[in-house]
């Protein structure tokens, strides 16, 4: 099993993400944590970006895809994996194209969750006071949401082209979330 979720931030990807995984037995990828554990190491990839995170900017496309590529590589990704949060840039859809024929492999679906903005940017916020993270701040989510727009959202239509889309309410409890990706992952792949 080889998929994909994609969203706008805060929509709940690394929340539902766990969950998925769980359920098909494959590793969960997220980019983000990738990131983030590494500026908390504080490592040479960690101290290249987490400027460029704390801005809520995308870290560029050679290096994001070099650690992808690297991370798929590893023995527990051979059978499947989910990807959370990558790909965010039509570069890195190419990327992720070549790296899968390269190793003989294709995608399964792609997991699209959607919210309306106010109700993300809400979220951000409340996690901005429990987690603290550097990059949820009004002036920063702001940007992430703008980006997100222009380098990401258009992506969707690639993926929806190719028939792999599955859309999902992101709204709701995380359960309620979680049971509507099953259902609608099942249906797809049935
Ligand atoms: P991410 O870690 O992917 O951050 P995110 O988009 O906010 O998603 P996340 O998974 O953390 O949050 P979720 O929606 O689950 O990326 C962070 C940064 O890393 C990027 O801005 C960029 O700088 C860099 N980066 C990562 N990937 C990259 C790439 N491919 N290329 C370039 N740069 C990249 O949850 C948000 C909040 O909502 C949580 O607090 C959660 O508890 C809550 N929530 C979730 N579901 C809920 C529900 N159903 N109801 C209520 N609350 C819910």
């Amino acid at each position: 099993m080889r998929l994909l979720i994609m969203g706008p931030p805060g929509v709940g990807k690394g929340t539902q993400a766990v969950g998925i995984a769980a359920h098909y037995g494959i590793p969960a990828i997220s980019t983000g944590d990738i990131f983030r554990t590494n500026v908390k190491n504080q490592t040479p990839l960690g101290q290249e970006v987490s400027r460029i995170m704390a801005d809520g900017g995308y870290v560029p496309d050679t290096v994001t895809n070099a650690i992808v590529a690297d991370r798929l590589g590893q023995s527990d990704a051979g059978e499947g994996w989910l990807l959370d949060g990558y790909p965010r840039t039509s570069g890195q859809v190419d990327a992720l194209d070549a790296e899968l024929a390269r190793t003989g492999q294709a995608l399964d679906a792609v997991i699209s969750l959607v919210a309306d903005t106010d109700v993300l940017v809400g979220r951000l916020l409340k996690r901005a006071e429990l987690e603290g993270r550097a990059d949820d701040n009004a002036e920063t989510i702001r940007h992430r949401m703008e980006i997100y727009s222009e380098a990401t959202d258009p992506l969707l239509a690639t993926y929806r082209g190719r028939g792999l889309l599955v859309e999902v309410d992101g709204i709701g409890t995380v359960d309620e979330v979680a049971a509507r990706i099953t259902t609608a992952l099942d249906a797809k792949l049935a």
